[in-house]
């Protein structure tokens, strides 16, 4: 069978076509193209760390961590490089292969940054892809990152750009568009995706999804996040939207950006388990494992674990990575994870 081309001049019609199709055709479809560049059975496992909490200046509704908006949040200065290393450790332990280091900031500064590259340089130390979200970035700034040898930068456009300004108010998509060109100029890879559920349209999710596919090289990495209604923010209100139409944004982005790692991100704590596997049934293979996003809650990772076990999922090791002990011992803790599960299961019958 032929490879599904890796195409760059993605036009609305089409795309909000596939949006349209039947569940199934759609569905399908992705998962045709998914087994063409992946194993379907695998997933990569990412855990997030907060290194610098609240207070930050911008106005994107739907964050708890911003100054505008009261989410009774804790807030916290830069964390010590020694704790963050610490707890790339402790994600290492439990199978994740990338740690994602996000801070609430408009942009680094330069007293910021020095700390920003050893934590970047002990994380890589242990093994670990690298990540930062560290917001606006100048040029200088982004080949300093990829000279601490970060692997990949998240920076999300989000939404569409017509939608932007409805959810944002302290920085353009423009802004977001050119940081995103200085990473890939650095030689970094890129992480970018948006948020489902902020009352935006299907046209606004196809749009998305053009800009992203339509960029000079695809995002290695596209995390498709479900809002997390956080209180004192403008959009805790907001309805919910309808799962098959957030499993719908998976399969598009999928057939969108076949060789990207397609995540399925924030809101998998709201999410039940039949809604995980359809999810990575449309394309998903990457998840966010630990308890905790950056300030919200994430799936208990024996749940997790749990879960792919039933799915017949694997933890993605790192291709250039060949820790045999680490793997094993990875192993070893999903296999008695599972027997205690059983065992659970037969006291409880
Ligand atoms: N300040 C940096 C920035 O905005 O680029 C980095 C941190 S920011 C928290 C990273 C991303 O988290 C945002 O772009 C957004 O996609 C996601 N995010 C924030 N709050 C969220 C929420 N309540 N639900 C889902 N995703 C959220
Ligand atoms: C992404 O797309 N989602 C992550 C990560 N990239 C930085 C962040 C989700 C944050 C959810 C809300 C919170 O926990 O504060
Ligand atoms: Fe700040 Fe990022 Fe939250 Fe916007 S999304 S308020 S820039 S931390």
């Amino acid at each position: 069978m032929s490879l599904s081309a890796i195409r760059h001049n993605w036009a609305l019609p089409e795309v909000m076509e596939l949006f349209q199709l039947p569940f199934n055709d759609l569905i399908f479809k992705a998962q045709t193209i998914h087994r063409q560049y992946f194993n379907t059975n695998e997933v990569q496992i990412s855990t997030l760390l907060s290194i610098k909490t609240g207070s930050c200046p911008e106005d994107c509704k739907y964050c708890p961590q911003s100054v505008h908006y009261n989410t009774g949040l804790d807030k916290e200065k830069l964390l010590e490089v020694q704790k963050v290393i610490a707890k790339a450790k402790a994600a290492k332990a439990i199978g994740s292969t990338r740690f994602c280091m996000g801070a609430a900031w408009k942009h680094p500064t330069a007293k910021d940054m020095p700390y920003v590259l050893e934590m970047i340089k002990g994380v890589k130390a242990l093994g670990m892809e690298t990540c930062v979200t560290l917001g606006r970035l100048s040029q200088d700034q982004a080949h300093a990152l990829a000279d601490a040898g970060l692997d990949y930068y998240n920076h999300n456009l989000d939404t569409s750009p017509e939608f932007y300004s409805h959810i944002i108010t302290t920085h353009t998509y423009g802004e977001r568009l050119q940081t995103l060109a200085y990473v890939r100029e650095a030689g970094l890879k890129i992480c970018s995706g948006g948020i489902l559920g902020m009352g935006e349209s299907v046209i606004d999710r196809a749009k998305l999804l053009i800009q992203l596919a339509n960029l000079s090289e695809h995002p290695e990495s596209v995390p498709i996040n479900n809002l997390v209604k956080v209180k004192g923010t403008p959009l805790e209100n907001e309805s919910d939207i309808e799962p098959f139409d957030f499993i719908r944004m998976l399969a598009v982005a999928r057939i969108m950006m076949p060789k990207s790692y397609v995540r399925l991100s924030a809101g998998r704590q709201q999410m039940n388990e039949q809604t995980q596997a359809l999810a990575f049934l449309a394309g998903a293979n990457s998840i966010f494992c630990g308890d905790k996003l950056l300030t919200t809650a994430n799936p208990q990772i024996e749940k997790d674990q749990a879960l792919l076990i039933k799915l017949g999922i694997r933890p993605k090791q790192r291709q250039d990575y060949s820790d045999e002990v680490h793997q094993a011992a990875i192993e070893q803790a999903i296999i008695e994870q599972h027997q205690t599960n059983m065992l659970n299961d037969t006291t409880k019958a």
